[in-house]
């Protein structure tokens, strides 16, 4: 296999440890024994959750589990870590203070990879278009391979033999990420979120940025100032437009200079330049969100060379992912919706306005906020919003601006879907949008999913 051998062979000359053994934990690993590079592995976890089933792999190298010690990697030339991993944990700000080299599996598979790559971010939307774009690219003759956040470890799929690497990238990656070249990359959309992980909102959208660095088209959202190609320049600690030509998306409802790719939301069609090129109420997917999406997707294949215009019929068909907006049931003609994957404000605030036709939802909603204030909720709740049903550690937000008598807390799902069942009426949209993560109940959002389906499930057919 052909790498770029600069990185491997300092690592092999150095002394390397391996932070975090979750999923990317266990991909650098394997990535590093297959070049002889032995790392010392860490995870603050007594029991790591993919240790028991990786004993062979574990047994090749020295693993310390449990609580660190601040000055743990100071003998270190290396710490690769998880992107879970706070880059303000002491032992990772002493090492840092100390020189030692401190990044994610995105910038090892960065000094690597020599395949083309497509990167994708944004606060909303990344998983969807990733998958879309991947989708597409395969249907058009071309092999693209999804990875990255979307829950596949680059690292695991470097050996594949592509057209394009479909990469998802979340601020936690861009973050100690300086290398990645990209034939586009792409910043959805930005809006609070992972506050908890950062000083404030500008830096969790300057890390969102940082896709820009070594873009070779910078493809942003012409309606959201935050996703502009600008990019911090260490030395001097200033935004500079990046060098790269800037492709804009965004909605118009008419010619808007610099806007290449457009959605027209009064007769949805979808336009590059001056021209129409397809019909969105013929795709499968609904909603101004997923237009957006769309959109994003034809940039980003087309910064590859694809062709758009003649190939539509295949970018219409991706029906989308599981957990966002999906139709789970309709009983007693009540809708009951899992999008357990809006885990901020603004995926909740689209669901929202993708699916109320009046005031006709009833919202389960809460979990962990992640640092954000949920009252900024307000405005879409009263617009449509007929009951809340709270639950989850940040529930409590909800009493400070949701009227009494429209609010419901409760302790579990069974209780927010048997509350929300038995409030609504014909026409209404049980809607599970928590606007929150997931991991003060469940496992991850898929377990809430699951849980909510689960509980639907049972509720007695009465029609
Ligand atoms: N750990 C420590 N000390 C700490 C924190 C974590 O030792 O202080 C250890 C944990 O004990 C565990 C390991 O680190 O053993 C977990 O590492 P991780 O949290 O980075 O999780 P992975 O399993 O490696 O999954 C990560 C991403 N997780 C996060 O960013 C939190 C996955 O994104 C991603 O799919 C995967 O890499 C492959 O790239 C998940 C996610 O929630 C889906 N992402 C966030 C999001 O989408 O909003 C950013
Ligand atoms: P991500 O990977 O960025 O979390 P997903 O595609 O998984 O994004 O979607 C997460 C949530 O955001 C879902 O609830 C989905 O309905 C919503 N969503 C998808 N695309 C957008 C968008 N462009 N703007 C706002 N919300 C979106």
């Amino acid at each position: 296999m052909l790498y770029k051998a600069q990185i491997l062979d300092q690592l092999k000359q150095h002394k390397v440890a391996l932070f975090g053994l979750g999923i990317t934990g266990m991909s650098m690993l394997r990535f590093l024994l297959s070049q002889n590079i032995s790392p010392d592995v860490f995870d603050t976890q007594q029991v790591p959750p993919e240790h028991a089933q990786q004993h062979e792999l574990l047994g090749q190298v020295t693993t310390y589990f449990g609580p660190l010690a601040n000055d743990q990697f100071e003998q270190y030339d290396y710490v690769l870590i998880s992107p879970g991993i706070s880059l303000s944990l002491p032992a990772i700000v002493q090492a840092k203070a100390k020189g030692v080299q401190v990044f994610c599996d995105i910038e090892l598979f960065a000094q690597v990879n020599t395949k083309p790559v497509l990167a994708v971010t944004g606060s909303n939307g990344k998983s969807t278009v990733v998958a879309w774009l991947t989708d597409f690219l395969n249907r058009v003759g071309k092999k693209a391979v999804v990875c990255g956040n979307f829950g596949v470890p680059v690292l695991d799929v470097i050996n594949e033999d592509v057209d394009a690497f479909v990469i998802e990238l979340s601020s936690f990656q861009l973050d100690t990420t300086e290398s990645l070249v990209c034939e586009a990359g792409c910043v959805l959309n930005v809006s609070p979120d992972h506050l908890d992980r950062y000083d404030s909102f500008a830096d969790y959208a300057q890390s969102k940025r940082k896709i820009y660095q070594h873009a070779k088209t910078a493809i942003f959202n012409g309606d959201d100032e935050l996703t502009t190609p600008r990019v911090l320049q260490p030395s001097n600690d200033v935004d500079t437009d990046s060098a790269a030509p800037h492709v804009a998306f965004g909605i118009g409802t008419e010619v808007k200079p610099g806007l290449l790719w457009r959605y027209n939301p009064k007769n949805q069609f979808l336009y590059h330049s001056n021209n129409v090129i397809a019909d969105f109420s013929t795709f499968a997917l609904s909603g101004h969100h997923n237009a957006l999406n769309a959109l994003a997707v034809m940039a980003l294949a087309n910064a590859i060379g694809v062709e758009i215009e003649n190939n539509i019929a295949h970018l219409a068909e991706f029906s989308g992912l599981t957990h966002r907006c999906q139709h789970v049931r309709t009983l007693n003609n009540v809708a009951f919706i899992d999008d357990s994957k809006a885990t901020n404000i603004a995926s909740c605030q689209a669901a929202i306005g993708g699916l109320a036709t009046k005031k006709n939802i009833i919202l389960i909603a809460g979990g962990d906020a992640k640092g954000a204030d949920l009252s900024e909720l307000n405005e879409v709740i009263v617009n449509h919003v007929k009951a809340v049903v709270a639950l989850g550690k940040d529930k409590d937000q909800f009493v400070n601006f949701v009227a009494p008598e429209k609010l419901h807390l409760v302790t579990s799902m069974k209780a927010a879907v048997d509350v929300a069942n038995s409030l609504a009426v014909s026409q209404d949209v049980v809607l599970l949008s928590p606007a929150c993560a997931s991991i003060d109940m469940f496992r991850n959002y898929q377990a809430r999913a699951a849980a909510f389906i689960d509980a639907v499930t049972q509720l007695g057919d009465q029609s």
